[in-house]
């Protein structure tokens, strides 16, 4: 497989871009190897500016749950944009989205939109200060937030609760207001409620979890768990849903395990490839937010027509009926099919699978429960290994071991047989 114009293309990008991307993981720092330049995609396919096609379990970090360039979503939004992109004042299409996102997600009665995953959950997570008038919060290593500071920190060292930075350029003092505890360890929630009395706002949390790779926090009891500490401690309740929300059921994680957060944060597949994110909750928390309240929150391009009207013709396709067994079979049968090569090649792997995200992790380990479990029991050497073998059949997964990989409406029962036929050639490439 020729990659000469995506090397050459990179090399370019770096010279004007830092690590040559926009986005970090892009840049297939954990796995090594060029990352591929796209020229354009269809469906499940991807295609590189070499001419290469992959089959694409990326999907652009979640969003292309139709498939890529989906006719209906191209439509709209064409017939939008001939109708101005952006306005910066009211207009009927955000009023539609608001409406369906509210009658899908059990828990919103009102939404605000904003622009991305990162700006709906720094704006959830101010509301929830200001809604309880307390400044410390929980959140899990191996949680992903996005890249407000708050969210940018590690557990702390020693016996210290505190949070770390974990990026230059996050404020110590700041982090120290970050909480955190590992995945599905109750103590250590209890611990910090009990260390920081009346101090802590919320917890945040993905209910599940897809950056430490996919993880299982309901039927380990734990997410609801946290929802009652939640209701004794007077802390809020928030439900990151910027991947699982829309991907796991209609109503997202919420309704699939039927917890209900006291906030919401939505993101990628809520703007079906146009940049939307979205955070909403019940109605006395919302109206605290301006201009109806006292927490600012603000932005340029929020709830544009376009995004919004990309937004409607995706979710509303979601909303046929089979959509999501379909994608879950679909899903579930890749699942096996891998894993049962990785039994055959003599690979000890396992994988964590909800709904149409899961992750395949390379270990001797008979479960991932927490990110500890990734970072020191899985083969992060090989996991690079694979990918890239798998890039050279034609195979797009997410370009690290704590990532999680998508399935969507467009991926054929003939996309799946190939992607299971092409791991089993790679595994015995890489097993001999
Ligand atoms: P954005 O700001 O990237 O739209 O959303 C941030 C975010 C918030 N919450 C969760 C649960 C998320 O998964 C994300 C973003 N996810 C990553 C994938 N691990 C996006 C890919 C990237 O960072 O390039």
């Amino acid at each position: 497989m020729s990659i000469e114009q995506s090397q050459s293309d990179f090399e370019h990008a770096k010279r004007l871009l830092p690590g040559g991307v926009n986005s970090p993981v892009r840049a297939f720092k954990g796995v090594g190897g060029t990352p591929r330049f796209f020229a354009r995609a269809f469906g499940s396919k991807v295609y590189d500016v070499d001419g290469n096609a992959y089959i694409d379990y990326v999907g652009s970090w979640g969003p292309m749950i139709l498939g890529h360039a989906h006719p209906d979503v191209v439509r709209g939004v064409q017939e939008t944009a001939a109708k101005g992109m952006s306005f910066g004042a009211p207009c009927e299409l955000e009023i539609e989205l608001a409406e369906l996102v509210i009658d899908m997600v059990p828990s919103i009665e009102v939404i605000r939109f904003v622009n991305s995953g990162t700006e709906a959950t720094m704006s959830a997570l101010r509301l929830a200060r200001g809604f309880t008038g307390r400044d410390k919060f929980i959140k899990f290593d191996g949680g992903y937030h996005g890249h407000a500071d708050g969210f940018l920190v590690k557990a702390g060292s020693g016996a210290a609760t505190f949070g770390e930075p974990d990026s230059a350029g996050v404020p110590a003092d700041y982090a120290k207001l970050t909480l955190t505890a590992p995945f599905n360890d109750l103590d250590a929630v209890k611990r910090l409620f009990a260390e920081n009395r009346n101090e802590i706002a919320c917890i945040i949390v993905e209910p599940v979890p897809g950056n430490t790779g996919v993880m299982d926090l309901y039927s380990t009891g734990f997410l609801k768990a946290l929802r009652d500490i939640c209701d004794k401690e007077g802390a809020l309740l928030i439900f990151d849903e910027v991947m699982c929300g829309f991907r796991v059921a209609e109503g997202g994680a919420q309704q699939r395990f039927g917890i209900m957060p006291d906030l919401t944060c939505l993101g990628k597949i809520i703007g079906g490839g146009l940049p939307v994110g979205a955070y909403g909750g019940r109605e006395e928390i919302m109206r605290r937010i301006s201009p109806d309240g006292p927490v600012y929150q603000a932005g340029t391009l929020s709830g544009n027509p376009l995004a919004m009207r990309a937004g409607l013709e995706t979710l509303t396709r979601l909303r046929e009926a089979g959509f999501y067994d379909a994608l879950e079979q679909k899903t579930t049968r890749l699942v096996e099919g891998l894993l049962a090569g990785c039994r055959d090649a003599g690979v000890p792997a396992v994988a964590n699978q909800v709904g149409a995200m899961f992750t395949v992790f390379f270990t001797e380990l008979d479960a991932v429960r927490c990110g500890a479990d990734v970072s020191t029991h899985c083969d992060l050497a090989f996991f690079g290994r694979f990918f890239n073998a798998m890039l050279d059949e034609g195979v797009y997964l997410a370009p690290s071991q704590y990532e999680a990989a998508f399935m969507s409406a467009a991926h054929s029962d003939e996309d799946i047989d190939f992607t299971i036929e092409a791991a089993r050639r790679v595994l015995a490439r890489l097993t001999t």
